[in-house]
């Protein structure tokens, strides 16, 4: 067998490996969750193939301002991050979806003729594969190395990449790389606080002193706003909540009845966050045959699918700090709605 094929067949087996564990991880889980007396479920379930597709659907409604204000804020400001980002750049990004919004960046990096690798992160391959195919045919230039991974494993090997990019026997004039990390979306609001700075620690780890991290918050609010943002009229969100359940009779052969649930969303004033549930509609029992096993839902009660913490400038730069990080910049829209933070290593 050539070398070529033997690493081929080697990468095929470790994708199935890693394809088996998930499904075993979303299998336990699921059980866990369904058999606890507060039921809650990691939001990353939301993002199956369908769940990516139909979030790409949430961002255009009207009522969810949150990708477009980010866009525009980094409309606006993308000169400005370029010239800091110097002209070798790796990009790491953490959960990319459909990488819209790099496509600003990406395009106006790549007009200034800079050398840049871009490794996007992402939980569904199915959106990594499609969104790299449109990438490389807007930016030939751009190197482009999707990893199919949650959070925590995708900074680890993003860093490898990196580090033999500078290591390889091409780079023989030493050329100097930025990583520009970014975490755009709010998607740092699905956390608990201790848990966004465990992630950013885990970030920090992976950084040299003149890299950066540009990481989107979603600000404190109006509660009306954020209340209509995630109950949008067309139904969107509620879809994508329920998806999660179709999810699972997909793949763990459950027998859930969608109508029999109702999405539910509301801002939580104390913990300035969005709870987003599915409710159940009825007295109910579920099997999940991956599971051969039966659970019960009460009418009222819920299953917790998301939180979506809303920061203040105060909580943005305590958070920073304690990760190690000091905030260059924080690019705000008029409405100061949304904050797109400039980090950098303290
Ligand atoms: C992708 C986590 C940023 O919290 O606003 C949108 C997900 N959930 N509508 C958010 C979401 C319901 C979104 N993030």
């Amino acid at each position: 067998m050539s070398s070529e094929k033997r690493e081929r067949e080697h990468s095929r087996k470790m994708t199935l490996q890693q394809d088996n564990r998930e499904a075993e991880e979303f299998a336990s889980d699921v059980a866990r969750c369904l058999a606890s007396k507060n039921k809650y479920l990691s939001p990353k379930y939301l993002y199956d193939k369908i769940g990516s597709q139909l979030f790409e659907q949430i961002c255009l409604q009207p009522e969810y301002y949150l990708t477009r204000i980010e866009a525009s804020i980094l409309n606006k400001h993308v000169p400005v991050i370029s010239k800091l980002v110097g002209n070798n750049i790796e990009i790491i990004e953490l959960g990319s979806g459909s990488s819209d919004k790099t496509a600003i960046l990406l395009s106006h990096l790549s007009s200034q003729k800079k050398r840049i690798y871009y490794f996007p992160i992402d939980i569904s391959s199915s959106i990594l594969i499609e969104s790299k195919r449109k990438l490389e045919s807007q930016f030939p230039d751009v190197r482009i190395n999707g990893i199919r991974s949650d959070y925590d494993t995708g900074i680890d090997r993003a860093a490898t990449e990196c580090m033999s990019i500078e290591n390889s026997s091409n780079n023989n004039n030493n050329i100097p790389y930025t990583k520009l990390v970014l975490f755009l979306g709010s998607s740092i609001g699905n956390f608990e606080f201790k848990e966004a700075g465990a992630l950013l620690r885990s970030v920090r780890k992976k950084l040299h002193t003149n890299d950066f991290l540009l990481i989107g918050f979603d600000l404190q609010k109006d509660e009306s706003v954020l209340n209509a943002a995630y109950n949008d009229k067309a139904g969107m969100t509620a879809k994508f909540n329920l998806n999660l359940l179709a999810r699972i009779n997909r793949e763990l052969d459950g027998n859930f009845e969608l109508g029999k649930f109702e999405h539910r969303a509301y801002y939580c004033r104390e913990r300035r966050r969005i709870e987003m549930h599915l409710v159940s509609k009825t007295d109910q029992q579920l099997y999940i045959g991956a599971l051969g096993r039966i659970f019960a839902l009460k009418k009222g009660e819920s299953i917790h699918t998301e939180n979506s913490y809303k920061y203040s400038f105060d909580q943005i730069s305590a958070l920073a700090e304690d990760c190690g990080f000091t905030v260059e910049k924080n690019f705000i829209d008029k409405k100061r709605w949304f904050d797109l933070a400039l980090l950098s290593p303290s």
